[in-house]
């Protein structure tokens, strides 16, 4: 098939999971067209049957805010009928459902043949515009264009369904991950880290917004006093600079590593003993999915849909919202008990490898392209 996929190209779960998906139906014989402002930071366009098409937006002096839903939408109306597009696959809805609508309309509706639009939910789409008076219509109106709706996890499938009035059934397809080869020896990453191979490093990686609660991860980790000298390594996917001062009130400096813009997380992953993750929202946690296939347990809060990924007691512990002891004390079991850390980390990869890998998750997207039309 020809599918086109629109995403944000920054570090972001959305957006790295639809780079994964995209090359993984290439590799599987697909043609896939990208649309994004700029190239998505995973996206290698050497790949066969992989293109990108940089979406442009003028900054005309009239208006007072740049518009990126229109040209985006003429750039995949463009493309669909220069390539014959079967599919238009959007992740994240706004605008991206409401540019592929507007798209299949430039094209003469679905009647003309204009490609199918999937729409797949990613999380703060429902959670946080869905809650916006000015946007809700607009993302209700989008999906209900869809031929598909998909959601990361069921916990945001049934956010979702109460957020929004839809016709439509919307179907649960999970996040995937495909880790790749890690090039560098443990011993040598914590080397660079300053970490020696006795410490308990324990890693979190984020786009380090609001949601993701660095205030409560900080916190977590200054609670959590252990017999073995215990580092945290932050993999901010942007700026840390709003949180350094708690870094330093809690006197953490010398017990935190901070590292901005990382973009191969896999490494610092696999050198890792376990991982921490503090949102109180969050719809899947691709980072926590790939804490788990690098064989980490990890402790987090029991918030959206974490407790579909994590395993509590099994590939990690799982502590209501906003309790920071029981967090940090399942932190220093894991530090006291290398074997217990070990064992878990190996089933959650076990179990991650079982139920998230794209040879389990990619079909059924294949399968929901091929579904016949029904709008
Ligand atoms: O807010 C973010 O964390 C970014 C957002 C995105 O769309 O890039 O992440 C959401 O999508 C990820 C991929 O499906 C999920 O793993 C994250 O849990 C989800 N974030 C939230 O729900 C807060």
């Amino acid at each position: 098939m020809k599918i086109g996929i629109t995403c944000y190209p920054l570090i972001g779960g959305s957006g790295i999971l639809a780079t994964a998906l995209g090359s993984e139906l290439a590799r599987r014989g697909h043609e896939v067209h990208f649309f994004s402002s700029s190239k998505p930071v995973r996206l290698d366009t050497s790949q066969p049957r992989v293109f990108f098409h940089e979406v442009v937006v003028n900054e005309y002096s009239l208006f007072r805010y740049p518009d990126y839903t229109l040209p985006l939408a003429v750039k995949m109306a463009r493309v669909a009928r220069e390539e014959r597009l079967d599919i238009f696959h959007v992740h994240y809805a706004v605008p991206h459902a409401t540019a592929a609508y507007l798209a299949v309309q430039m094209l003469g509706g679905r009647a003309s043949g204009a490609p199918k639009i999937v729409t797949t939910l990613h999380g703060t789409d429902t959670t946080l515009l869905g809650q916006d008076p000015s946007y809700r219509e607009a993302i209700e109106h989008a999906l209900s264009e869809s031929e598909a709706i998909t959601t990361v996890s069921e916990s945001l499938r049934v956010e979702t369904l109460s957020t929004f009035n839809l016709k439509r059934p919307v179907e649960v397809i999970a996040n995937f991950f495909i880790p790749s080869a890690v090039l560098r020896e443990a011993t040598e990453v914590r080397r660079e880290l300053g970490v020696s191979l006795d410490d308990f490093l324990v890693v979190h990686t984020s786009n380090v917004r609001p949601p993701k609660r660095i205030d409560l991860l900080l916190r977590v980790f200054a609670a959590a006093q252990t017999s073995r000298s215990m580092r945290l390594l932050i993999l901010a996917g942007g700026s840390f600079s709003a949180h350094a001062s708690l870094l330093c009130d809690l006197n953490l400096q010398d017990h935190v590593i901070v590292k901005e813009n990382v973009l191969e997380v896999e490494e610092y992953l696999a050198a890792a003993d376990a991982g921490l993750y503090t949102s109180e929202s969050e719809s899947f946690g691709l980072s926590i999915l790939e804490t788990l296939f690098h064989a980490k347990p990890v402790v987090a809060f029991r918030v959206g849909g974490i407790p579909e990924v994590v395993i509590d007691a099994r590939s990690g512990f799982l502590h209501p919202f906003g309790e920071i002891e029981p967090m940090a004390a399942s932190l220093q079991k894991l530090a006291d008990a290398p074997a217990l850390a070990k064992r878990m980390g190996e089933e959650g990869r076990r179990d991650a490898e079982m139920r998230f890998s794209a040879d389990r998750i990619v079909p059924r997207y294949e399968a929901l392209y091929e579904r016949p039309g029904s709008l």
